[in-house]
């Protein structure tokens, strides 16, 4: 109950920060953009990980304004360094079923995307195939979508099935769970699930993106089944703000 109490004061405490983990496009190998990734250094338990606070944060109602913040912050820095190193980066963001629920959802992203001044196309949106499910959703995705805002499917294929309602849905990209990645060119029967994956969502016209790349082999494996992007701690670990800057200045 302490640590909820402190939840609540951890932005303005300065104790929150917002991580970011580089997406490469496997065609070209390029930078394509950031998953934003939500970072609380608590002043004296030091750090807490996501796992524990976010779903806290969900059942005390305090992730929707958290999630204001986050939103801002990562839009604040992909906008810095997309001015400053004249990229088209995007930034992805991880939206929470609460903040989905809210009414008007769809204008706080577009009031954010205009404060910050950038256009639709630098913000992604991750949502949870769980809250897919939900009657409300559809219409929030539409609202989403209309803004030019693309929507991923986080952990894609981990949760209750979504392949119903993968062709009605205003979804551009599925990120593919890092279970599914596990011994990826190394096991048969795994490479080829993948494979399989990634064939159905491109009939789809959805985007694939892998997570949890962790070697040169399943890198090389997903580039060979066409899957369009890569995440994972191979290509980089979550990293903060500072340390991007200095990745955009040597290596990209
Ligand atoms: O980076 P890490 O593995 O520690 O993240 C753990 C979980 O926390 C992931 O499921 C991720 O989606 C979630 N998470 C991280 N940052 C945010 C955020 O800003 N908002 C929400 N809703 N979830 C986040
Ligand atoms: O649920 P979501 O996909 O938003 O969370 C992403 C989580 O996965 C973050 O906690 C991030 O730190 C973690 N992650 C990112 N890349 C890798 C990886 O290559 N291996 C493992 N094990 N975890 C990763
Ligand atoms: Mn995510
Ligand atoms: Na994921």
């Amino acid at each position: 109950v302490q640590l909820e109490q402190d939840l609540f004061h951890a932005i303005e405490r300065g104790e929150m920060k917002v991580h970011f983990q580089a997406q490469i496009s496997l065609d070209e190998g390029r930078l394509i953009g950031f998953e934003a990734l939500l970072r609380w250094q608590h002043q004296e338990l030091g750090n807490i990980s996501p796992a524990e606070f976010i779903p806290m944060a969900e059942y005390t109602g305090n992730i929707r304004a958290i999630g204001v913040w986050v939103l801002e912050e990562s839009l604040r820095h992909i906008g810095d360094w997309r001015s400053r190193y004249s990229t088209n980066l995007f930034v992805a963001v991880n939206v929470s079923p609460q903040q989905m629920e809210t009414n008007n959802f769809a204008e706080q992203v577009r009031d954010a995307l205009s404060r910050a001044g950038l256009p639709s196309s630098a913000l992604h949106l991750e949502v949870t195939e769980s809250m897919l499910m939900q009657s409300s959703a559809e219409v929030q995705l539409d609202a989403i979508q209309a803004l030019g805002v693309r929507i991923a499917i986080d952990d894609f294929g981990t949760g209750y099935s979504s392949l119903s309602y993968l062709p009605r849905l205003a979804v551009s990209t599925v990120k593919l769970d890092r279970t599914f990645l596990e011994d990826v060119g190394t096991d048969e029967r795994k490479t080829q699930l993948f494979g399989a994956i990634v064939r159905m969502a491109h009939t789809l016209n959805l985007v694939v993106v892998a997570e949890g790349i962790e070697d040169a082999c399943q890198l090389e494996c997903i580039r060979s089944y066409r899957c369009d992007a890569a995440q994972g701690y191979l290509l980089s670990r979550p990293i903060p703000a500072e340390t991007v800057e200095q990745l955009l200045e040597t290596e990209w």
